[in-house]
This record gives structure tokens, sequence and C-alpha cells, in this order.
């Protein structure tokens, strides 16, 4: 029998599966920061899909007792699309690694962004491929040295936040796994708010890359100021060098793709389109 919707607690969501993940890998701070948001928002998990994709990081839908979708490589919105429109009462979670989103996948995030599902999409961003033994990533910094990259990487990384806000995603915002309280927060308000949400986790692979150290100094809150609806400065915010905010960046309210659909289908049932029998009699 599941559990009352009234009795939910992060351990509710947890699923037989217990995580392989490295001791110390990032992907269980974020793992804890999403059992604690759900639970805080009581979705039931009858109602709940996580969809992931594939990489260390893809792993999380198994670890999460719900309804769930360990997908292809890269494919994660699609797959989450799909599901969203097939049935717009279902709570919708992506999450995949920054390898999965932006390399492979990246062709499908401004169409999500522009298009507005009510879909939250958390990237596992640890700037290397953890599942493949630590190949550089989109967003590997110049000069990281891997398998791949003997003589360092050549690539200018991209910027995930800008990218985000430039491609029209409504709500876009950043976390650390290191700070699973504030990034549970930050979760929440990305599953509250209605449209595409996308927060992207700083979630360091201890084994390839480690970056415990160097993350943490760099760290700050998004300012208390910042008008979370001026897009001008919420790029101004992802383009900073000197430190790494933590936080909503952008969040503004625009109609989604699901009730767009949902008017078309009223409109197309109130007009009188021609019907296919009258056209294929026209060449009989
Ligand atoms: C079509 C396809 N191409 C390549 C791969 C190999 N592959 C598996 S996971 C992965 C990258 C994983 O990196 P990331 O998405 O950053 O996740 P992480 O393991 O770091 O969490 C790659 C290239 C694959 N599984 N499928
Ligand atoms: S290889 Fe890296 S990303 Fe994968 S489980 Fe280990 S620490 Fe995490």
């Amino acid at each position: 029998m599941s559990t009352p919707v009234s009795e939910l607690t992060p351990q509710s969501y947890k699923s037989d599966e217990h995580p392989i993940w490295c001791p110390g890998c990032g992907d269980f701070g974020v793992l804890a920061s999403l059992y604690n948001s759900l639970a805080g928002l009581a979705i039931n998990p009858n109602n709940l899909v996580v969809v992931s994709g594939i990489g260390c990081s893809g792993r999380t839908s198994g670890f999460i007792k719900s309804y769930g979708f360990h997908s292809v490589h890269g494919r994660v919105l699609p797959v989450a699309m799909g599901i969203k429109l097939a049935n717009p009462s279902l709570e919708v979670i992506g999450a995949g690694g920054d390898g999965d989103g932006f390399a492979i996948g990246g062709g499908h995030i401004p169409h999500a962004a522009r298009r507005n599902l009510d879909l939250t999409y958390l990237i596992m961003d640890n700037s290397t491929y953890g599942l493949t033994k630590g190949q550089y990533s989109p967003t590997a910094p110049v000069g990281f040295q891997a398998g791949s990259t003997p003589y360092g990487n050549i690539e200018q990384p991209l910027n995930p936040l800008a990218m985000l806000i430039a491609y029209g995603a409504t709500f876009v915002g950043q976390g650390y796994s290191g700070k699973p309280r504030e990034l549970a927060d930050l979760i929440t308000k990305a599953i509250e708010h209605k449209g595409f949400a996308f927060v992207n986790v700083i979630s360091p692979c201890i084994t390839f890359y480690n970056t415990y150290k160097v993350i943490p100094p760099l760290l700050r809150e998004v300012p208390r100021d910042h008008d979370v609806t001026n897009r001008a400065k919420a790029f101004e915010l992802a383009l900073e060098t000197t430190h790494v905010s933590l936080g909503v960046f952008y969040q503004v309210s625009r109609p989604t793709f699901e009730e767009g659909v949902a008017e078309v289908i009223k409109k197309a049932q109130a007009s009188s389109p021609p019907r296919l029998d009258a056209i294929f009699s026209e060449f009989s």
C-alpha cells in the first residue's frame, strides 16, 4: 500500500536500489536534496516521473521511488516532453550530466526552453564524463587534462546559465551539491515554477575531476537585491568570472506549451477542417 501523501518523508522516495556512486561523489548531495524537496512538497510518488539520461548522474531515476525512465544518452528532454504532453497532470523531472545534456543532448535544450513545458531539468555538472572515465565535457575549463585531452582542453567551456537565459527558459538557477539544504530550497522553487525550470547543479566528480577545494571559495549567494525578472541583469550574473553565484538567476511567467496545445485542440475541434475522405474523393 502506498504511503498517504500527508505522511511522506524523504525516506518515502528512496527506492530499493542503493547508489553505487563513488564515495564522496557530488551526486549524493543532489539526490538527498531532491528527496527533501519532494517530501517538502508532498509530491505523490504515483504522480511523479523522473527521467534520466546516461552517465553516473543518469542513474538518478533508479534511486527514486516513483515512475522513472532511464532513457538514452542525451535524450532526457525529448522523453520528458513526450511524457508531459501525453499527461500534463504528471510532475515530470529530468536529471542528467553535463555531457548528457550539453554535448550529445545539447540540441534539445533550446526547444524545451522556448516551448516552456512545465518541467524541471536538473543538470549534475561535474565538467567531465564520469561514467566513461573522465573525458573533458562541454563545461570543462580550457587546459583540462584527461585521457582524451592529454595536452589540455583547447575548447572554450559553454556557460549553462547564460545559454538557458538566452534560449528563453522561464526559470534559471544554480546550486551546489555541497550545500544540500540550499539546493533543496532551489529545487523546490524550480518544481513549483510553472514552466521550464532549469537548475545547474555543480556536483563534483571526486574520482576524475575533484573540484572540492576549488569551488567553495568562489561561491556566493545571488545578491539579495537581484531582480530575477531582469533578463539583462540575469545575464550579467551568469557571465561573472570572479564568483560562482547560487540561487535563482531568472524567473518570469509565460504560458506553457501544454496550455498552447490544449488551445489548439479546442480550436481544431470547434472548426470544421476538410474531411480526409472528401480530399481523397477528388483523386478517385
Ligand atoms: C549514444 C551514446 N554515445 C556515447 C555513450 C557513452 N557515454 C556514456 S555516459 C557518457 C557521458 C557521461 O557524462 P555526463 O553526462 O557528464 O555524466 P556523468 O557520468 O559525469 O554523470 C558517454 C559519452 C553512450 N552511452 N551512448
Ligand atoms: S566517476 Fe565521478 S561522477 Fe561517477 S560516481 Fe564516481 S565520483 Fe561520481
